[in-house]
């Protein structure tokens, strides 16, 4: 239940303030701050990096998004990366619950309402120095969902800025859906990125624990990990039932039977 003053919630949580739904309405993404607490940080982490040690040897599915090497040789220090495990709730209990976590959803019924579905999920992985880059895309390019009113919520392990792949966003984009071009060196990723002026970017810095929204087509990114730490995030993607596709003839495989994660009637 939204509130004036950023009071807490029937679970206890922190609910938005009228002001923040409104800004996120008009600029189609919220840099929320703080909502897990630090034993559920420490425990998240410990599953983070549990599932991706042997994802990163290849013995689990992963999708390696994108592998980009400049022309010269320098080894394989230069060699960039970022690694997605689509679905981790499906994997593992921990992150399972975690798309449950009440103060996530008190949130997001802030924006959507009551009823919330689970649309996807994705543990996204940048590594400390090699962590690749994602392109300034609206999600909604890939999914081509209707009615377009998902909200995704990205999470963060780690203390993210500008220089280890926080978020970035451009405010007002989600009002004008785009034509993306298919990204240089990747078959998967969209990139808008000719038709987007960088210095109206907003960088949603984040301590661990935090979370950011964005409106499904919001136009984000994120910049290369060129840091020693990792960041370690999350997204879920959350929608309203009855949400379909208008996609004919599936490239990216899209489900809409995950999970009601919350329901009232
Ligand atoms: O985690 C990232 O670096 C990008 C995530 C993203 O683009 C998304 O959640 O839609």
């Amino acid at each position: 239940m939204q509130s004036a003053d950023n009071s807490r919630g029937e679970n206890g949580y922190k609910t938005l303030t009228q002001t923040q739904v409104a800004r996120f309405w008009e600029d189609g993404f919220l840099v929320v701050g703080k909502v897990l607490d630090d034993d559920l940080i420490e425990a998240m982490r410990a599953e983070y990096d549990a599932e991706f040690s042997p994802a990163r040897r290849a013995e689990q599915p992963i999708r390696n998004l994108a592998v980009f090497e400049d022309d010269h040789d320098h080894g394989e220090d230069d060699e960039q990366e970022m690694l997605q495990f689509m679905q981790i709730s499906e994997h593992n209990l921990q992150f399972n619950r975690l798309t449950y976590h009440s103060g996530i959803l008190d949130i997001i019924e802030d924006l959507i309402g009551p009823n919330i579905q689970l649309f996807h999920n994705q543990a996204l992985y940048k590594p400390p120095r090699h962590g690749g880059p994602i392109f300034w895309h609206q999600d909604n390019a890939y999914w081509r969902c209707l009615p377009a009113n998902l909200v995704s919520c990205w999470l963060t392990l780690d203390d993210v800025d500008l220089s280890n792949g926080a978020m970035q966003f451009i405010p007002g984009s989600h009002l004008r859906p785009m034509l993306h071009d298919q990204a240089q060196g990747s078959d998967v990723l969209l990139d808008m990125g000719k038709a987007v002026d960088d210095s109206q970017a907003v960088v949603g810095d984040l301590p661990a624990g935090g979370i950011t929204l964005h409106h499904c087509q919001t136009l984000h990114r994120t910049a290369p990990n060129t840091t020693d730490r990792q960041r370690r995030a999350l997204a879920i993607h959350f929608m309203t039932p009855g949400t379909k596709s208008a996609r004919t003839g599936e490239t990216i495989p899209v489900n809409f039977s995950h999970p009601m994660l919350r329901m009232r009637v």
